[in-house]
Order: C-alpha cells, then sequence, then structure tokens
C-alpha cells in the first residue's frame, strides 16, 4: 500500500517526508520536486516566511540511480528560519529565559484546543505542528506520487477560483489549467486575468485593515480511467478519500467533489451528466458526458472524466489586528497572539491539495494495479485499458 508520513515542526531545524509502497523504477525527476516546492511558495499575500525559506527535498533514501528501487523515499527540508529558533526551540533543555511562549490562543487556530489536549502552558508547541508549514513536506511527498502517475499518463493541478468575494465567472479549461502550472511567476493562479486582479484588489483590501481572506481552490485529476476507487466498501469510495485528504489541509472547512454543492439546490434533471457513445479514439472508452458535474466520480468510482475537486478555505487564523481571547496566565481578557503571518494562501493550499489529491490517487492506482516494478504496473494498466476499451 502507498503511504506517506511527516514530521517536523515549523520553526525546527528541518521537516521530514516519508513516501513507502512506491514500485521500482520510477524515474525521479528532483527539478519536478523542487518545482512543486516552489510553486507552493508562491502567491500574493504571503508573509515574511517566504522570504526566508528556499525550500528543496534532500533524498536520503529509496532512489538510487535516478530511478525509485522499492524501499521507503525519505526525505529532509531544511527550515532555513532555523538559524533564528536554534535557542528558541532546543531539543535539548536549554535555557527556558529564551524560550518564547505564546500564552494567548488564537480563535481558529489550534492553540486553545492543543493546549488542552496535551497539557501545555502554552500553545507553542501545538502551533509549531499545526502550522501549514508542513505543508512543504506533503508537497514533497506529493511530487513522488506525482512522477508515479506520469508515466501513466495521469496528471495533477490546481488553480484558484474565488478569493473572498471575486470569483472566477467562467469554467477553467484542463489546458489552461495545466499552463497555469508552467507559469514563471504567480499571482493568485487564476486562469482569467480580469478575476485574478479582482481577487489581488480583495488580498490588497485586507493588507490594509490587518484582516486575512480565505478562498475556493480547485484540483482536477486529468488522464484518470474509469473504475478507480469502489462502490463496495464505504471506506474505500475515492470521494470520500478524496475528500479526507483535502479536508486535513490546514485551514479546510469543506470540500466539494464536482458541482456537489449547487446540486443540493438543482433538480436531478439539469444535474447528472447524461450518457452518450460519441468517445474520441484517445478516450479510454467510448461511453463519454456531455458535461462533467459529478467530478468525474459516480458512486466513488472514477468515470473516466477528469475528477473536480474543490477545497473551501477559511481566512487564516493569525491577524495583524487580533481579535480576542484570553491568557493562560491571569485568565483575564487580551488581544490572541501575534507573531507575523500570510493574510491569503489559496493558491499555496491549492498546490498542497494536488499533493494529497496526487497521493490519494497513486494510492488507488497502486492498489488497483499492483506491481512491484514500474513496468509491472504499467504492464496491468495497459492491459486493463484494452479491457474497458472493449467493452
Ligand atoms: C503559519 C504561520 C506562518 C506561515 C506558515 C504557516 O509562519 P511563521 O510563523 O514562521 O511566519 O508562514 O507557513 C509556512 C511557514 C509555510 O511554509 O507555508 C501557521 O501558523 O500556520
Amino acid at each position: 500500500m502507498l503511504r506517506f508520513s511527516t514530521a517536523g515542526e515549523s520553526h525546527g531545524e528541518s521537516l521530514v517526508a516519508m513516501v513507502s509502497g512506491v514500485p521500482a523504477g520510477v524515474p525521479v525527476d528532483q527539478e519536478l520536486i523542487s518545482r512543486e516546492l516552489w510553486r507552493r511558495q508562491q502567491g500574493y499575500g504571503r508573509g515574511g516566511r517566504m522570504r526566508i525559506e528556499r525550500d528543496g527535498a534532500h533524498i536520503l533514501s529509496g532512489v538510487r540511480h535516478g530511478k525509485t528501487i522499492g524501499s521507503p523515499i525519505a526525505m529532509v527540508l531544511a527550515n532555513k528560519d532555523w538559524k533564528n529558533w536554534g535557542e528558541i526551540l532546543p531539543v535539548e533543555e536549554g535555557d527556558a529565559a529564551k524560550h518564547k511562549p505564546v500564552a494567548s490562543p488564537r480563535p481558529g487556530h489550534a492553540d486553545l484546543p492543543g493546549s488542552l489536549k496535551y497539557d501545555f502552558p502554552d500553545a507553542r508547541y501545538v502551533l509549531e505542528r499545526a502550522s501549514a508549514r508542513e505543508t512543504a513536506a506533503r508537497v514533497a511527498a506529493g511530487a513522488i506520487a506525482k512522477l508515479l502517475l506520469r508515466p501513466l499518463g495521469i496528471e495533477v493541478a490546481s488553480h484558484v477560483i474565488r478569493v473572498g468575494k471575486a470569483e472566477l465567472r467562467r469554467p477553467a479549461t484542463w489546458e489552461e489549467i495545466a499552463a497555469l502550472q508552467l507559469k514563471e511567476s504567480v499571482l493568485l493562479n487564476c486562469v482569467d486575468p480580469e478575476s485574478e486582479a479582482a481577487m489581488k484588489a480583495e488580498v490588497d483590501a485586507v493588507l490594509r485593515t490587518g484582516d486575512t481572506i480565505g478562498g475556493v481552490f480547485e484540483v482536477v485529476v486529468h488522464g484518470l480511467p474509469p473504475g478507480v476507487g469502489t462502490h463496495v466498501n464505504w471506506d474505500e469510495r475515492m470521494d470520500g478519500l478524496l475528500a479526507q485528504a483535502v479536508m486535513s489541509l490546514q485551514a479546510v472547512k469543506a470540500v466539494e467533489i464536482g458541482r456537489g454543492v449547487t446540486a443540493a439546490e438543482s433538480l436531478g434533471s439539469t444535474v447528472h451528466d447524461e450518457i452518450a457513445y460519441n468517445g474520441g479514439e484517445e478516450a479510454y472508452t467510448k461511453f463519454s458526458r456531455e458535461h462533467n458535474n459529478a467530478g468525474g466520480l459516480e458512486g466513488g468510482i472514477s468515470n473516466g472524466e477528469d475528477v473536480v475537486v474543490r477545497g473551501y478555505l477559511k481566512p487564516i487564523s493569525t491577524l495583524r489586528r487580533p481579535l480576542g481571547s484570553v491568557s493562560f496566565a491571569t485568565r483575564e481578557p487580551v488581544k490572541a497572539a501575534y507573531e507575523r503571518s500570510d493574510v491569503c494562501v489559496v493558491p499555496a493550499a491549492g498546490v498542497a491539495a494536488e499533493a494529497m489529491v496526487a497521493l490519494t490517487v497513486a494510492r488507488l492506482v497502486v492498489e488497483k494495479f499492483g506491481g512491484d516494478s514500474l513496468r509491472e504496473l504499467e504492464h496491468n494498466f495497459r492491459g486493463y485499458c484494452e479491457q474497458i476499451k472493449a467493452f
């Protein structure tokens, strides 16, 4: 089974990502990993930390002579900010006078429930691990999943469809979304310049007022054949797995598959994607759809259309103009703690969600097609594709 885990604190020495269950023989393009990490650091509205970090993944194991060898892939991502935190957050007991307690929890962050749960006198250790800094490690792991999916012709990309009240008011094509991933400068990762300018204006407004702003990103999986995921057990449905994967990202408060939200207020006759038999030669089957309101999933199984997953992000909980809180020391009302922060992370969250979606899809692909080597996996994959083409 393809699995991954991460370790590391936001201001610790490094983040760690470990991916196991990747078949042998997958070419590992380290530039793609670096590029994904770079993309996650971009976007209008990031804070001072992103001027310090230059994320890169140092591969320790599982890759030799440019290819995976089937053993767990361990990667380390150094935190450049560690040079400023070594004495504040040492592994050893260190000097208590140098600690930086976070003594008034931020509403919306993990600060208060985490401190209560772990019996910490302040929220420092909670925020260190709850921080979205951890998504850098997820993106490194997700890049390995993308490298596994690439030889099968399966691609994953994201774009931003809303920041605050500014939204993309037209559908985006796969080609437009894919082209965004190649851009050398990223503003808000929107396919439409006019909508992107409106999104930037939303960020500018909160930059002026000391507030923060959320939005919606959309992740698209292109090239996935029908039949991945299954209806037979609740915990194997791909829609449920994707929902958990995307919901687990920091600040995501809702997940939508296809037209899930507006489908609830529409009639069945307008929602469901009628079936035709006129698919092109390059499609997996001749069965085709006029539209894709289902977001590529029916019964938790891929149907051959693009898989479309949206993540709804709340505004970041660290505000330059902090909200009301309570002091851990005195129990008196005080303002919530503030160090420094981003004001908008919707494009970055989209890149982190691509990683989560790629890891989920890669896991299901490995489960379905098996194989200890990429050659075996590809053989099984192509055989299945022939089978469904002849259906
Ligand atoms: C974060 C707080 C900020 C963000 C961080 C997430 O970090 P700092 O407190 O060091 O300024 O920059 O995100 C990242 C470091 C990152 O790489 O995305 C938080 O509290 O969640």
